[in-house]
């Protein structure tokens, strides 16, 4: 059932190129030329001929090869013999873990599977080691469905309330727009590969402004930098929807055909949009009244206008609501008219994949479990058995997914994944924070390892990943051991024997030409070029939507925590948080690698001179964030990058290579969007203290 690539094969010293995929949670999904000698992977390089990837890597997936034979990955598994979180384990052979594991489960099973709750997210984007045979296995079991909110849940909702789906522009076409806003993106840290095309934008002469309220490496590159206050943006949407009516720079042609319409459609945000002269949202975004003009005037007299939208800005309680109302501005001046006009959040709602086929949920037959969100792990696993919650959580299945670093409020996340009465298995590559307070750890191959099929969300292609090694050690793809797990507690189902390859097979049907996608590596969707000049979004009536059923008229939501909502917290607490990724680490993957920590150093706080001199607070020195969740603790960086008022803690570092085993997420809530019940990861109070 496994598929052992043919490297054992090949003569002694020759070398091979592997076609591959970039496996990680980033738009770029890239082509990869995996070079293997000796049935050793020496080089990972990007491919020169797929438009996007156009041979170049990121620092990260460069050092792929280091990640893969690190001397830390986790080549057998283990057995808990310490206590929780500590990472003390014995060897133990796959015999007895699966063994354990089975018995433990159908136990558990046997009262309630529902108390059984897997947790996965995009430790790979791979279609075949994501949910497949996992989603098969916990549909056969019965187990808790987890609604995977972590990351992009508010904008997706919030896209498909507007356009219909995740859809908008072909990257590649940004290089012919004349304006780009880059909107709550670090491009160059995150989406690397859009910024060769803003940059050759550039190059021809097109505008660049960054809306961000850290002045990232990105906004040092754009000819203009609003650095707005974290939470703002749909205010701003509205001020340039202000600007955009009064000075009529509309395209009433493409609204007109193309814009919902009546009481409950443009003619209603229209009303509301003129309630924010640019005064009012100069007061709300901390921006100054002529930027906000000056935004508009180009918004609305510069063709093609383009916006690259990304997942920074939805992490605020009202992050929904503001890509709604971003998500409208493209038709509101007809810039999908041009295919270098336009927006683009996301591409994946382009791309069909049969899911059904990959994750039979008839094989739930009939039962209709719980759903846990994700997001809520920390207070979810404190929860004793109710009516309203169901059974108390006894067992987690982890996979893909660090969530005691990566989970909002860690000290909630801690002391559930702490619990004597849990039963916890992690499939990891390394011992992770999640990985320590496992009960048995197993060990999953890489995507040098494996084989996958991937989509994107930031371009249209469907790429192939071919194993380029034998797995490392005893390790083995995350459907492998879902397949002996299934064996193991007697699921005799036939859908248990697929392939790797057959799952692959599986994902697309007979949509895409699979031996063509062999060949080359990857096939592109055919997507016309400016997919909406003449309307035709995917919405019930092909018209943006403005009055989304369940959803009301897109409005600006202020944040959980802010001077304005909760003043008496903002007394204690005055420093608004957020906290993107540090631009060497892929959420808390490549923390563990020597050679990209040593590049970031350790943890660290941006704060503004004033901010730090208000604190007595030097460069350099070691300092504590906190507020009444938790604090953790981290170098002060004084700099103009953060926004006074507001401090930019870089993640999302382990914690245990932190500086005193705790992270970023001490801090974090788990209040919620106000769509797709996602976490609000930069919409949190604290305050900064020399330590
Ligand atoms: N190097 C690197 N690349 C990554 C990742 C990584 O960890 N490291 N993570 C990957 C993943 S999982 C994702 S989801 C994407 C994330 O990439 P993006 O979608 O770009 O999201 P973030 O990096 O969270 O935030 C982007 C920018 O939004 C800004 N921001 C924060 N709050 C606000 C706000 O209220 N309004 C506005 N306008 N901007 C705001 C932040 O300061 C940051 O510079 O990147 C992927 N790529
Ligand atoms: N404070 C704060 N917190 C955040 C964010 C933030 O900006 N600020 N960002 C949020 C976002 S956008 C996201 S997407 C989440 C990300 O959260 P996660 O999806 O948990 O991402 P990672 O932290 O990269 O952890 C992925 C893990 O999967 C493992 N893995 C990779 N491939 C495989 C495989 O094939 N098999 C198995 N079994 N394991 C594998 C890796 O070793 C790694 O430990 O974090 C969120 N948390
Ligand atoms: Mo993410």
């Amino acid at each position: 059932m496994l598929e052992v690539p043919d490297s054992a094969s090949a003569a002694a010293g020759a070398e091979r190129v592997v076609r591959g995929a970039c496996p990680h949670d980033c738009p770029d999904t890239c082509a990869l030329r995996i070079t293997v000698k000796d049935g050793i992977a020496i080089k990972v390089q990007g491919a020169a001929e797929h438009v996007t990837t156009h041979g170049a890597l990121c620092t990260k997936v460069a050092r792929y090869p280091e990640r893969t034979y690190h001397a830390e990955r986790v080549l057998h598994p283990l057995r808990r013999v310490g206590p929780k979180g500590e990472g003390r384990f014995e060897r133990i052979s796959w015999e007895d873990a699966l063994a354990e594991i089975a018995q433990r489960l159908s136990a558990i099973a046997a009262r309630d599977p529902q108390a059984i709750v897997p947790y996965s997210y995009a430790g790979t984007m791979g279609l075949v080691q994501g949910e497949s045979i996992a989603a098969r296995f916990f549909n056969r079991l019965g187990a808790s469905l987890l609604d995977r909110t972590i990351c992009a849940s508010a904008g997706a909702e919030a896209l498909g309330a507007t356009l219909g789906a995740k859809v908008g522009m072909h990257t590649r076409f940004f290089a012919e727009a004349k304006l780009i806003l880059i909107w709550g993106s670090n491009s160059i840290a995150s989406n690397l590969h859009f910024w060769t095309f803003a940059q050759q934008a550039k190059r021809a002469g097109a505008r660049l402004v960054c809306i961000d309220p850290r002045r990232t490496e990105t906004a040092d590159k754009c000819h203009e930098h609003l650095q707005l206050r974290p939470g703002s943006d749909g205010a701003l949407a509205l001020g340039v929807m202000q600007q955009l009516i009064v000075n009529d720079w509309l395209d009433h042609d493409y609204i007109a055909r193309h814009v919902e319409q009546g009481p409950r459609g443009w003619d209603a945000l229209r009303e509301e949009a003129l309630r924010w002269p640019p005064e009012r949202v100069a007061e709300a975004t901390g921006l100054a009244v002529e930027q906000i003009v000056r935004l508009a005037f180009d918004y609305g007299t510069t063709r093609p206008a383009a916006i690259r939208l990304n997942y920074g800005m939805q992490r605020v309680a009202g992050g929904g609501n503001a890509v709604r109302l971003i998500a409208t501005l493209p038709a509101l001046v007809g810039a999908w008219r041009e295919r270098g006009g336009g927006m683009l959040l996301s591409s994946s709602g382009w791309f069909q994949p049969d899911k059904a086929a990959l994750q039979r949920p008839e094989l739930l037959a009939g039962r209709r479990p719980r759903t846990i969100n994700m997001s809520t792990i920390g207070d979810d696993l404190l929860r004793e058995t109710s009516p309203e919650f169901g059974p108390r959580i006894e067992a987690l299945l982890v996979y893909n997914s660090n969530p005691v670093a990566v989970a909002p409020e860690s000290p909630k996340v801690v002391q559930g994944f702490g619990r004597e009465d849990l039963f916890t298995v992690v499939l990891e590559h390394f011992l992770t924070d999640t990985a320590d307070h496992a009960d048995i750890v197993l060990p999953a191959t890489t995507q040098l390892e494996h084989l996958d099929i991937h989509t994107s969300y930031g371009h249209t292609d469907v790429l192939l990943n071919e194993p380029a090694i034998a797995p490392l050690g005893e390790a083995l793809p995350n459907t492998e051991i879902f397949r002996r797990l299934a064996a193991r507690m007697g699921f005799g189902e036939p859908c248990f024997a697929d392939s790797d390859e057959q799952l692959a097979r599986q994902a697309f049907g007979d949509c895409i030409d699979f031996e063509a996608l062999r060949a080359t590596g990857w096939v592109s969707l055919p997507i016309a070029d400016a997919p909406f000049a003449d309307g035709g979004f995917p919405t019930p009536d092909g018209r943006v939507r403005i009055d989304a059923p369940g959803h009301g008229l897109p409005r600006v939501v202020p944040n959980h925590e802010s001077r304005e909502s909760t003043p008496v917290l903002a007394a204690r607490y005055p420093l608004a948080m957020i906290s993107p990724p540090a631009r060497n680490f892929l959420n808390s993957s490549f923390v563990n690698v020597r050679s990209l920590r040593d590049i970031e150093r350790e943890p660290i706080v941006e704060i503004h001179p004033d901010d730090a001199a208000a604190r007595g607070l030097q460069n350099g020195s070691t300092v504590r964030v906190f507020n009444d969740r938790g604090s953790y603790l981290c170098r002060a960086e004084l700099s103009t990058r953060a926004r006074p008022g507001v401090v930019n803690g870089l993640g999302i570092w382990w914690r245990k290579l932190g500086l005193e085993g705790t992270n970023v997420n001490e801090v974090t809530h788990q209040r919620l969007t106000d769509l797709g019940r996602a976490p609000c990861f930069y919409d949190v109070l604290v305050e900064v203290a020399s330590a």
